[in-house]
């Protein structure tokens, strides 16, 4: 049998955006190489075959180089473990649905972190908007953790698609971490809405994910670049 091509994660010293594609490889109990971003090089070779938008994380692999955290995930959960992307069409459709609300929601989060580096009138002023139950109906770019929490309810849980787990599981998961850390929200989301406490149980409870959410590693990288959140 030929080795195997161990694929190499160039991303900051960081969680980030790096920390969902790490989530995955550990799911899909894969092993994987690190590399941090050159930075001077991803700028000067923006644009090229090796740094296609001049920004981290890329994934190294089979000779290429392959961008964007969520098209990164799907290939790793593809190539490893297809049950991660959902079975049918209309849930792996979902899936990637879900990725893309989760990151709308995100953005938000990380507009806060880097803009106004969630200063407390900024922080109240994300919550009000993306995360009080009470105004998913007003206009939020489609960022809001009511939506989110409305896929957990109608699929009865635990997890998003109901009882299998799949990569927009893993990036929810992430993001709550952010979100719930004293730095930002604390316990509030959990609160406000109990069924992400029985969600994150589930996750943290997955094979090879354990071992990963546990590790030391993990436990000595920031959440963001910027010393914040
Ligand atoms: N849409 C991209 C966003 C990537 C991104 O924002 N990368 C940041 C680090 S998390 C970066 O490389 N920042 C440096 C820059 O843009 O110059 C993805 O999902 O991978």
């Amino acid at each position: 049998m030929a080795a195997y091509d161990k694929p190499t994660l160039v991303y900051f010293n960081i969680l980030g955006r790096g920390e969902p594609i790490r989530m995955t490889f550990a799911a899909c109990g894969v092993e994987y190489d690190e590399q941090s971003v050159p930075y001077g090089d991803m700028k000067g070779q923006a644009g090229s075959k090796d740094w296609p938008f001049g920004q981290a994380p890329v994934l190294r692999t089979q000779g290429t180089s392959l961008t964007q955290m969520t098209a990164i995930m799907r290939y790793v959960a593809a190539k490893h473990k297809p049950e991660l992307l959902g079975t049918t069409l209309e849930d792996r459709a979902t899936v990637d649905a879900l990725l893309e609300g989760i990151d709308d929601l995100y953005l938000k989060y990380i507009d806060c972190v880097y803009s106004d580096q969630l200063s407390p009138p900024a922080r109240d002023a994300l919550w009000a908007k993306h995360f009080n139950p009470m105004t998913a109906a007003e206009r939020n770019g489609g960022g809001h953790l009511r939506f989110i929490d409305g896929f957990l309810e109608r699929s009865g849980g635990p997890f998003l698609l109901g009882e299998r787990c799949t990569i927009a599981d893993l990036f929810l998961y992430f993001a709550l971490e952010a979100f719930s850390r004293d730095v930002c929200f604390g316990n509030r989301p959990a609160q406000i809405y109990p069924r992400l406490g029985v969600f994150q149980e589930a996750v943290a409870d997955l094979d090879g994910l354990k071992e990963r959410l546990a590790s030391s590693a993990r436990a000595s990288l920031s959440f963001n670049g910027n010393g914040v959140g």
